[in-house]
């Protein structure tokens, strides 16, 4: 069975909404000459890159990125494609783990590890202690160990030391404060992607390192907006691996989403031109354009991603309406050092991070609100489709800190 037709099987519901079967009218042609006249010079530059990545970007790839990196320089397409495609669950399991078991509880059992790491380091540090000078200082090390940046650490101290000092403190009282207080610092940025109707297309521009979860969260992005009503075109701007075209090609026939494509080696502006030409013509409500994963330090990488949003000015001189940029939470401090450059380069308007399941690392999302105070649109705990959710600052909280209600 092809992997489309496994994803039809397994997500039929999304099928048979007649998008997916019109015939999707070729891309128009006319892309501006900046765009095309750059298509092999781009495509040198990333050939190159690929790999320097796995020989010098060591710094900056974790375990999750180095799996994707091998797939990117793979020189077996369909090796790649399949790993692309994997998410698809061979036993369908995955479109029940979202809103089935309730949300609180997947996004709680996904933070299980940054949860229980600070529980037991909390239990063992405040076993018949007083909260003394050296008791706080100990937590705050904790605190910082679990990610949660040096400013979230202290307040979390000040407000226990102003209620509790020199008292006896047990870790569920902590665990209170320290809900309490993170809720504080995520409550501003918890904020949602609002799609405005009034823009034909709204444009959002998916940006990250290699591996970050962009595609997929795109293909979630589609199937949410698909149950919205809305008519979603997908851009498929990593023009890179032809892998990761096949990839958005199947997130567009399980999500009944228009897909614009040009062949492996294209100029990814170019297809971005495209893509928002297309879009327009078909009077869609959202264009989302995937881009290749790259990592920030590599300056003509980055320049490619300012390219992309001159080209889509040209047309639209408001576009993009926003630029996502997908973190990885395994990164850890990495993701902040992304934040940083990614903002820089293309002006992001706000993150989604995925993996927050199995990972120790759920913490860093708090310091990155800290730091940034740039909007948290949406959070990822899985490969299921409605493991994507927008992002609630209580439950994160009460999530990371191992409270149950
Ligand atoms: N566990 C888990 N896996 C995820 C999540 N989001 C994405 N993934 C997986 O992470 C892997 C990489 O995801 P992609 O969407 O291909 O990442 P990408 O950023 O598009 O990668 P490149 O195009 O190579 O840069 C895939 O195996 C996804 O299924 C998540 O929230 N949790
Ligand atoms: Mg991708």
């Amino acid at each position: 069975m092809s992997e489309i037709d496994k994803a039809k099987k397994l997500f039929g519901k999304w099928f048979g909404g007649g998008k997916a079967e019109e015939a999707a009218p070729p891309p128009p042609q006319a892309a501006p000459a900046e765009a095309d006249e750059s298509a092999s010079e781009d495509s040198g530059d990333h050939a190159q890159t690929a790999s320097a990545l796995t020989a010098d970007g060591d710094e900056c790839v974790t375990p999750a990125q180095g799996t994707a990196l091998q797939g990117t320089s793979s020189p077996d397409p369909a090796a790649t494609q399949a790993s692309a495609v994997e998410p698809i669950p061979a036993d369908g399991a995955a479109p029940e783990t979202g809103r089935g078991r309730g949300w609180f509880q997947r996004l709680k059992q996904g933070l299980t590890r940054s949860s229980n790491a600070l529980t037991e380091n909390l239990t063992g540090l405040l076993r018949k202690r007083r909260l003394d000078e050296d008791t706080l200082q100990d937590l705050e090390d904790v605190l910082i160990q679990a990610d949660l940046g040096v400013e979230t650490a202290m307040r979390i101290t000040e407000a226990l030391a102003e209620s509790r000092y020199d008292k006896e403190i047990s870790p569920d009282e902590v665990r209170e404060v320290l809900a309490r207080e993170v809720e504080q610092v995520l409550a501003p940025v918890a904020r949602p992607l609002a799609i405005d109707g009034g823009r034909k297309p709204h444009v959002i521009l998916v940006v990250g390192v290699n591996g970050s979860g962009k595609t997929t969260t795109i293909g979630k992005l589609a199937a949410r907006y698909r149950d919205e009503g809305r008519r979603v075109v997908l851009g498929a701007g990593d023009t890179f691996r032809a892998a990761a075209i096949e990839q958005l090609k199947v997130w567009g026939e399980r999500t009944g989403a228009e897909v614009v494509a040009r062949d492996q080696g294209a100029d990814a502006s170019g297809l971005a031109y495209d893509a928002l030409a297309r879009a327009r013509q078909a009077d869609a409500d959202v264009l989302i354009l995937d881009t290749a994963g790259r990592l920030q330090n590599k300056a003509n990488l980055m320049a490619e991603l300012e390219k992309i949003v001159r080209v889509l000015r040209k047309q639209d001189e408001t576009a993009p309406h926003d630029v996502l940029l997908v973190l990885d939470a395994t990164t850890g401090q990495n993701a902040m050092q992304q934040v940083e450059v990614f903002r820089q380069v293309c002006g992001v308007t706000g993150l989604a991070m995925t993996k927050l399941d199995g990972t120790a690392r759920g913490g860093i999302l708090v310091a990155i609100a800290a730091k940034h105070q740039l909007p948290v649109h949406f959070i990822g705990v899985g490969e299921g489709v409605d493991d994507l959710q927008p992002f609630a600052a209580d439950e994160f909280a009460r999530a990371i800190a191992g409270r149950t209600a």
